[in-house]
């Protein structure tokens, strides 16, 4: 009977993690612990960060999503140009390589939700339909943490889109 429960107790672990992950998974592309960043009250724009790892045997691409929230959901890079950051638009989308992880983080590629139709609140889950080239789509829930530091890394779009 011992060791009965402790097999039981054993099952309940094996089982625990995959309850709690934040993880999602597209075909061969897992996505992992995707998240945004709370927006000041006029932000017409925000961020998306999470990690892409590509557990297939051949290349794929994250080409770009759709939001409920927001008007348009790009891929993007920042580059330092001239000494400046800035930031655009990968117009042939994220090249996902077999057997790596991609990171998507501020200040590197991310995601950017354009014409948001509100302000993202700490604790929002935004959700997101991420787009790949070969896996097809997913929908994700972005968890929203605190307000950052100003998101200067943003400011040039205003004008641009
Ligand atoms: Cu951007």
């Amino acid at each position: 009977m011992r060791a009965f429960s402790r097999l039981l107790a054993a099952a309940v672990l094996l089982a625990a993690p995959s309850a709690f992950a934040h993880d999602y998974k597209a075909g061969d592309i897992e996505i992992g612990h995707p998240w945004t960043r709370a927006t000041p009250p006029a932000a017409r724009t925000g961020g998306g960060y999470l990690t892409l790892t590509n557990h297939g045997q051949t290349a794929d691409r994250l080409v770009g999503g759709s939001s409920s929230v927001s008007g348009r959901v790009e891929v993007h890079t920042m580059e330092v140009t001239d000494g400046v950051m800035k930031m655009r638009e990968l117009a042939d989308g994220l090249a996902l390589p077999p057997g790596e992880t991609v990171k998507l983080e501020p200040g590197g590629f991310h995601l950017m939700l354009i014409d948001l139709k509100a302000p993202i609140s700490e604790g929002a889950k935004i959700p997101v339909t991420l787009r790949f080239e070969h896996a097809g789509t997913v929908d994700v829930e972005l968890s929203a943490g605190a307000l950052g530091a100003p998101t200067m890394e943003h400011g040039g779009h205003g004008g641009k889109h």
